[in-house]
């Protein structure tokens, strides 16, 4: 390639991944799968190492500076970062109305309403389109320069987009870790035995301190923009500017929204509440802000925070409580969870007894002993935990922790694998915990579906000996069950009929249901749809495992090793004696009724993309990131954007989620 030629590609990779990371962050919209991105950032990265000549300080290259720090500076803001008036009630939020409106001698005023990141506030300087600082909040009148951190964070651009923007702008807004970095951050750590970060927030902050770049740039943080400290070449309006930042490619939240009023604030409070568990992201509440900038110069200040703005909280989501005592608690796989029992707290929205502990390597860590005040942590849909102790208000010596030798619901000896954080009990289905962990998955909807078998009877038919093995559900008599305390004819007559319909599963949900460590229901349609049988899976070594889509290394030793279990197979054998028969639809699981079809996805599913793209590979399709004529169908969700247009133009045929849970189902893959 001649040095022109360089240069040209050079120019046109940086436009493409610039453009990808508008699409991926800003749009949140994807137009191209992860490893192409990753493709397109190595070409640039080989062609800039055989022409060193050709690096600009923008290019997505050089976010990472390779020299670690000895301290930060600190950075003078050119105008104070302010903080915000909080409100807890309704009342406060009227309260505060009534005080805009008498200001402004007028009602009825509009507001530009947002969700309130729980992250790290952050101000950015661009200067001629280019970040050239970016600083913490600190006092507020002097922060942190963070600029070499903030520069590895792929959602902040390096470069403003389009046209128009002023030559200084400044812009502020809050970095933050998504919960799913977080929870995958911590699930890493875990396993190699590192410590776990307290909750995004703190990791968001912790990542931003780093004296080494490189380690920044291991962190999965984000960026949303929520105002500016500047005004030249802007809109009139809060609302408009947050607009007008996304065009120059700054990503804004999707849930910034236009409301009048107070109902229409308290209204939009409602609903973001609503979504809260669901946003992917901790907020603490939600920030309504006079949206005329004129009105806002008119009401100003008082003291530090603005009259025209206001944080209207949400319940918190961690919590100070007593941890009374660490119970163990025996899981479906034998893996030895330790519970933490507490003085009740309301936590997230609800009143906390229980969370987890994690392992033991985790309380030794955090050094939790029963006794200690603790910093209880429910965000979003997770199980609650208790995030660290505050041995600052530890009083007396306490007592540490022992995982128990031996089970506490058997007595088998407890194990722990070298090289594994997690302890197990070593009675397999010997241990009634474990057995009944693994009859109640397989009772679940998703299972086999068996109505009327709940946790509860599931704990009698164990502990009157009567059930076993998932295999003895089949062979209860009428006579069994009404012997049973609390159970009547009528209820028996419903269960056996139950039993009966859930006889004749299709092979991938037999398999869900037997509870195969990392199984899940997708996978046991990847393998389901493999394999074709039973018998062929059991007969599959581990390398021929990790052939099947959603399958590693790891997955296909917990498979082989089930399939390798004499206990297992008897299982699977009683199952076949006892009328289970998945025979006749296994034939119909190796089909491949999409092979050949290419698919796209856009828009925003209620499943997980992951999800409908290997429910998709497993049927046969392909799934692939652009629309084009070769495309068969695209599966549009809800606010599909370019490539529904797209489709439409090429008249590609376009499906909606419902339709395409249907067809799913119409090829007896069950997804709920
Ligand atoms: N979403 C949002 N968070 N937040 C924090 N907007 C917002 N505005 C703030 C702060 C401190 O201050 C304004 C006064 C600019």
């Amino acid at each position: 390639m001649t040095q022109p030629e360089a240069h040209k590609r050079a120019e046109e990779l940086r436009r493409l991944i610039e453009h990808h990371n508008y699409r991926y962050y800003v749009l949140d919209d994807p137009e191209v799968p992860d490893a192409e991105y990753d493709r397109l950032i190595r070409q640039l990265e080989s062609l800039e190492s055989r022409h060193p000549e050709l690096v600009t300080p923008d290019s997505p290259t050089q976010r990472v500076s390779g020299t670690p720090m000895d301290g930060f500076e600190t950075v003078r803001h050119r105008v104070p970062m302010l903080s915000l008036g909080n409100a807890f009630s309704d009342q406060e939020v009227a309260d505060f109305y009534r005080r805009v409106a008498q200001g402004l001698e007028r009602e009825d005023i509009e507001f530009a309403a947002e969700p309130k990141l729980d992250g790290v506030a952050i101000s950015l300087t661009y200067v001629d389109g280019l970040l050239t600082t970016a600083a913490t909040r600190g006092d507020g009148e002097r922060g942190e320069d963070v600029t070499a951190n903030v520069r590895t964070i792929r959602a902040v651009p390096l470069k403003l987009h389009g046209q128009g923007w002023p030559a200084l702008l400044e812009v502020r807004g809050e970095i933050y870790m998504p919960r799913s970095g977080f929870e995958a951050f911590n699930r890493r750590a875990r396993e190699l035995g590192e410590k776990p970060l307290v909750n995004p927030r703190n990791g968001a902050a912790g990542s931003l301190r780093q004296l080494d770049p490189q380690l920044t740039a291991k962190r999965p943080l984000a960026f949303f923009a929520y105002s500016t400290a500047t005004r030249d070449n802007l809109p009139d309006t809060q609302f408009d500017t947050l607009a007008r930042l996304k065009d120059w490619g700054i990503p804004v939240n999707p849930e910034v929204r236009r409301v009048r009023g107070l109902d229409g604030c308290l209204a939009y409070h409602q609903r973001i509440g609503t979504l809260r568990p669901t946003l992917g992201y901790d907020i603490d509440g939600v920030v309504y802000k006079v949206d005329r900038f004129d009105q806002q110069g008119f009401l100003g200040f008082v003291s530090k925070a603005p009259r025209w703005a206001l944080a209207h909280k949400f319940p918190a989501e961690e919590e100070i409580t007593r941890l009374l005592d660490i119970d163990v608690q025996v899981g479906r796989t034998g893996a030895l969870t330790p519970v933490a029992r507490l003085e009740p707290v309301f936590v997230g929205g609800v009143t906390v007894t229980n969370a987890t502990l994690h392992n033991e390597d985790e309380i030794r860590r955090k050094d939790v002993r029963p006794g200690d005040w603790v910093m209880v942590r429910r965000a979003g849909d997770v199980i609650p935990e208790v995030a660290r102790a505050i041995h600052e208000r530890r009083r007396d010596v306490l007592p540490e922790f022992q995982m128990p030798e031996t089970c506490p619901e058997c007595g088998s000896a407890v194990e722990r694998v070298e090289g594994e954080a997690v302890a197990r009990c070593s009675g397999g289905l010997f241990c009634p915990a474990q057995r009944k962990h693994s009859i109640r998955h397989f009772a679940t909807r998703k299972a086999m579906d068996i109505e009327g078998l709940g946790d509860k009877l599931v704990d009698q038919l164990v502990e009157e000996g009567l059930v076993h093995t998932v295999a003895d559900l089949y062979l209860l008599t009428h006579e069994q069950l009404v012997s049973l305390e609390r159970m009547g004819g009528k209820s028996a007559e419903n269960l056996l009929k139950a039993l009966e319909d859930s006889k004749h599963p299709p092979l991938d949900r037999l398999l869900y249901a037997l509870g195969i460590r990392e199984v899940g229901e997708v996978t046991a349609h990847s393998l389901a749809a493999h394999f074709g049988t039973m018998k062929a899976l059991q007969q599959a070594d581990e390398q021929t495992l990790t052939e099947v889509s959603d399958v590693g290394p790891i997955v296909a030793g917990h498979v082989a090793a089930f399939f390798q279990q004499e206990n297992n197979l008897q299982v699977i054998q009683a199952l076949s004696e006892a009328g289970v028969d998945w025979q006749a639809l296994e034939e119909q699981g190796g089909e491949q009724p999409l092979a050949g079809e290419i698919w796209v996805l856009t828009g925003a599913l209620s499943m997980p993309r992951i999800q409908a793209k290997n429910l998709l590979e497993s049927l046969g399709a392909k799934v692939t990131g652009s629309v084009s004529a070769k495309t068969t169908m695209l599966l549009a969700g809800e606010a599909a954007g370019s490539k529904l247009a797209k489709a439409q133009k090429l008249d590609v045929k376009v499906i909606s989620e419902s339709d395409f849970v249907k067809l799913l189902q119409s090829y007896g893959v069950q997804i709920s």
